[in-house]
């Protein structure tokens, strides 16, 4: 996959272990490695790897620990799947490790705000890099989201950050970006930004749109997590509708067919399965 220039399908992969899990890497990533074949076999596009839960509130974790989780993950499923792998950090070391692993993205919900990343990934011409608008930390950002106007102010963010890549000299078709729902925002700021998404897209670079499962939909439906399916799908939809290029999901299967029905569409015609 060279570009995004017709709708592709994130799956999300989580290596992060659970709650009764002693910590002990193998059974994590051994999870880790079936769940990524499952989203392959329902038609993802790209899959994205993250150690370290970005989810309001979330705690963070060590560089050594993050390491330990991703990359055997990303290293096992570059040499086993002919995938496009995304890894979701922020962290400079994890990004390094994720690239000579194999990575051929980096999802960076910080938008490259750490020291290093941006030479980093300027000097690894061949990686993609996603800038994501987050007020605040994931820790905080839920604590009291402020905008004047939401819209204009991640579109000018997003263009600032844009505009230093290109000056530290990161190739514009490299470039995506991605408003960054639930990250420092309330409903009425993810519901303005996603009925006003044509605002990002005319920046010029593909937008990726991460709403699968977030409590915007549980505020909507009134929900839990696992019920979100069928919101998600609409949000996907739209999304898709006002020109978003990426759906970052948990729910691969659905959301393909969501993309191959709009597609059939938009273009007047279908390929069959
Ligand atoms: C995202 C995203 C991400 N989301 C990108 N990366 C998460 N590029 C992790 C909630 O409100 O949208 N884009 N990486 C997950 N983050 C959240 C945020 C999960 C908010 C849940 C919520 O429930």
């Amino acid at each position: 996959m060279t570009m995004f220039t017709s709708p592709k399908i994130m799956g999300i992969l989580n290596v992060t272990p659970d709650s009764f899990s002693d910590g002990g890497h193998f059974f994590s990533r051994a999870a880790a490695l079936t769940h990524a074949r499952q989203l392959v076999a329902d038609g993802a596009d790209l899959i994205d790897i993250g150690g370290e839960s970005t989810r309001p509130g979330a705690l963070s974790v060590s560089i050594q620990e993050e390491l330990d989780r991703v990359i055997p993950v990303v290293e096992q499923l570059h040499a086993e799947l002919p995938i496009f792998i995304s890894v979701d950090t922020h962290k400079p070391q994890v990004m390094q490790a994720a690239i000579a692993a194999g990575a051929q993205m980096i999802n960076d919900v910080t938008a490259l705000r750490s020291t290093g990343s941006l030479a980093l990934i300027t000097a690894a011409k061949e990686v993609y890099i996603c800038l994501m608008h987050m007020q605040n930390e994931p820790r905080t950002m839920q604590e009291h989201p402020t905008y004047d106007n939401v819209v204009r102010e991640v579109s000018d963010f997003l263009r600032a950050k844009i505009q230093t890549c290109l000056v530290a000299g990161i190739a514009s078709s490299r470039i995506i970006i991605d408003p960054g729902f639930g990250f420092g925002k309330t409903l009425p700021h993810n519901l303005q930004l996603m009925n006003q998404l044509q605002e990002l897209t005319t920046l010029g670079y593909p937008v990726l749109v991460g709403v699968s499962r977030k409590s915007m939909l549980g505020k909507i439906l009134n929900k839990p997590p696992l019920e979100r399916l069928s919101g998600g799908l609409a949000l996907a939809a739209l999304a898709l509708y006002k020109g978003a290029k990426i759906i970052r999901t948990h729910d691969v299967a659905p959301t393909v067919e969501v993309l191959k029905v709009m597609q059939a569409v938009l273009t007047e015609s279908w390929c069959e399965d």
